[in-house]
C-alpha cells in the first residue's frame, strides 16, 4: 500500500501531464485538422489518444454545462453539435498551460500570433479548438469521452 503514491507519481513524471482538446466543427469543416494537428505536435505535447465523431446537442450542453445561462450557451451548443469533431488526449510537461498557450486568447483577433485561433480562428464563436482550462477540468473532459 505505502508503494502506491511513489508509484503513480514517478508514472506521472515518465509520462508527463493529461489534457483534452477538441477541434471544433467549424475548423474541421474548414479542413485545418491538419495544420492544427501539427501546432499541438511542434509545441512539443503528443497525442496520446484521439477519435472524430459528432456529439448531440445533449453532450455538447453537458460538456460546456458551467457557462449553462450565459448568453452565448445556446449558440455555442448549436454550434458544437453541427458536425463531427476531433477528441484528444494530450500528453506533455505542463501539459494543461502549454495547450492553452499554443491554442491562444478565446477571442482570435486578440490571440497571439502563431497560436492555433490566431492562425485557424475567426471569430469568438468559431475559434477552431478548445483546451481544458484546468487539471481538474482536463480529467474530466478526458473521462467524458474516452473510456
Ligand atoms: P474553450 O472552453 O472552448 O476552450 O474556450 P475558452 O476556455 O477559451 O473560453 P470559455 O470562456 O470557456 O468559453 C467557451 C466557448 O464559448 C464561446 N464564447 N463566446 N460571445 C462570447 O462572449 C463568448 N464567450 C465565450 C467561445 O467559443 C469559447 O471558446
Ligand atoms: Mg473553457
Amino acid at each position: 500500500m505505502k508503494y502506491i503514491l511513489p508509484l503513480l507519481l514517478v508514472t506521472a513524471s515518465l509520462f508527463g501531464d493529461q489534457t483534452f482538446s477538441m477541434i471544433k466543427p467549424t475548423a474541421v469543416k474548414e479542413h485545418h485538422i491538419g495544420g492544427i494537428i501539427d501546432a499541438i505536435e511542434k509545441a512539443n505535447l503528443t497525442i496520446v489518444a484521439l477519435k472524430m465523431q459528432t456529439i448531440s446537442k445533449e453532450q455538447a450542453e453537458a460538456f460546456y454545462g458551467e457557462h449553462k445561462g450565459k448568453p452565448f450557451y445556446p449558440e455555442l451548443v448549436q454550434m458544437m453539435s453541427s458536425g463531427p469533431v476531433v477528441l484528444m488526449v494530450v500528453e506533455g510537461d505542463n501539459a494543461v498551460p502549454a495547450l492553452r498557450k499554443v491554442v491562444g486568447s478565446t477571442d482570435p483577433k486578440k490571440a497571439d500570433a502563431g497560436t492555433i485561433r490566431a492562425t485557424f480562428g475567426k471569430s469568438v464563436g468559431e475559434n477552431a479548438i478548445h483546451a481544458s482550462d484546468s487539471s481538474e477540468s482536463a480529467a474530466r473532459e478526458i473521462a467524458f469521452f474516452f473510456n
